[in-house]
């Protein structure tokens, strides 16, 4: 992502696992220097690379040889072991000029541009998948701008950087290096699968690739051909690229016609705050343990059958903002771990459908 900032990235809030999005949060400032990563030196004559590829070879059906072609054409990018540490300074979170990077007239403006040219495909995933136009517009446009920045490094040098030259101060390097260990393997079995070639693709320094920055795991775990072509293409195909999303948060569990989240005040001789932020972003408080805990709702807030959550976004020095999240709310969480990163995600989503010529 994924994944955007500096802000974020800093509290640790894009660090996770298996989304797509996650830890490409620093694509986009990349991408604005339009430079192609300089690589350093190649795995050919790496033992420890030569003997991964043997072993990922057996593990996954794959021709060892193939393997250690391909492997011995990835270079270490110097810049990736920086890129994937926490950075030394945490600046403050602020929800207001984070969101002001997303909802701007040009990315709107290229989201009803994406949703008027694939109308029909986003109809359609709705009706195979439950998951509505505006969410998909969303991510897409949080991701890469619709298909702009999809990221310049060859996924291949990326992965095999943070496979065999993770960087050892990480505070989690054992567990991150070992997920991108297997992301690496799961890059070489879909291009193999696909019969592309792995030199060929280029995505975020976390090797998120296509319009949704699906990292290789969700890709062969979520990625549908949604055309019926025989071939998953997130690259250049928007039929996949659309069902691959929609799938994506049928499987985590999205619900059609609930709302992510609602707007929430507070009645100070009630308010626990302390209660109300424990679970963090996980809906935990029925409506009426919300309420008396100090949460006020109001209209359709006060129908709500599932659980809620108190979701805090900081604003810098000014106070923050809260709404109620709904189970919907954390499955877009679940595309990328941020609170963040998902109201931009719903905000920029809500803000191209009110632009759409003809209401959809
Ligand atoms: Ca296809």
């Amino acid at each position: 992502m994924r994944i955007l900032s500096l802000i974020l990235i800093s509290l640790g809030l894009f660090i996770s696992a298996g989304t797509q999005a996650a830890e490409s949060t620093k694509k986009s400032k990349l991408k604005n220097k339009s430079s192609v990563p300089a690589a350093g030196a190649a795995y050919a004559k790496r033992p420890d690379a030569m003997a991964w590829a043997e072993r990922v070879a057996q593990e996954n059906q794959l021709d060892p040889k193939w393997v250690k072609v391909q492997l011995a054409q990835a270079k270490l990018i110097p810049s990736i072991p920086k890129l994937i540490l926490p950075p030394v300074q945490v600046s403050q979170k602020n929800w207001a000029a984070y969101r002001a990077r997303f909802i701007e007239p040009k990315r709107v403006q290229a989201g009803v541009q994406f949703w008027e040219r694939h109308q029909t495909l986003l109809k359609q995933a709705e009706q195979a998948y439950g998951v509505p136009p505006w969410l998909i517009v969303g991510v897409i446009g949080v991701e890469t701008f619709y298909g702009q920045h999809t990221g310049n490094f060859r996924v291949l040098d990326a992965l095999s950087t943070l496979t065999f030259d993770f960087p050892k101060e990480h505070p989690r390097a054992t567990e991150r290096q070992t997920f991108f260990s297997k992301e690496l393997a799961q890059f070489l079995v879909m291009t193999s699968k696909e019969k592309i070639n792995p030199t060929k693709l280029k995505g975020s320094y976390a090797g998120a690739m296509g319009l949704p920055q699906f990292m290789p795991s969700s890709w062969a775990n979520f990625a549908v051909d949604f055309d019926g072509d025989k071939h998953i293409d997130l690259f250049n195909n928007p039929a996949d690229v659309i069902g691959s999303v929609a799938n994506y948060f049928k499987a985590f569990q999205w619900q059609p016609d609930m709302p992510t989240h609602y707007s929430v005040k507070f009645d100070s001789t009630l308010l626990d705050m302390d209660a109300l932020m424990a679970p963090d972003i996980l809906p935990s408080f029925s409506l009426a343990n919300f309420v008396a805990k100090g949460a006020i709702l109001e209209d359709e807030a006060l129908q709500h059958k599932g659980p809620l959550a108190l979701i805090e976004l900081l604003n810098g020095d000014a106070p923050p903002s809260y709404v109620a999240g709904t189970e919907n709310f954390y499955a877009i969480t679940r595309y990328n771990w941020s609170s963040y990163y998902a109201m931009a995600v719903i905000d920029l989503g809500q803000a191209v459908a009110r632009e759409m010529p003809s209401k959809p």
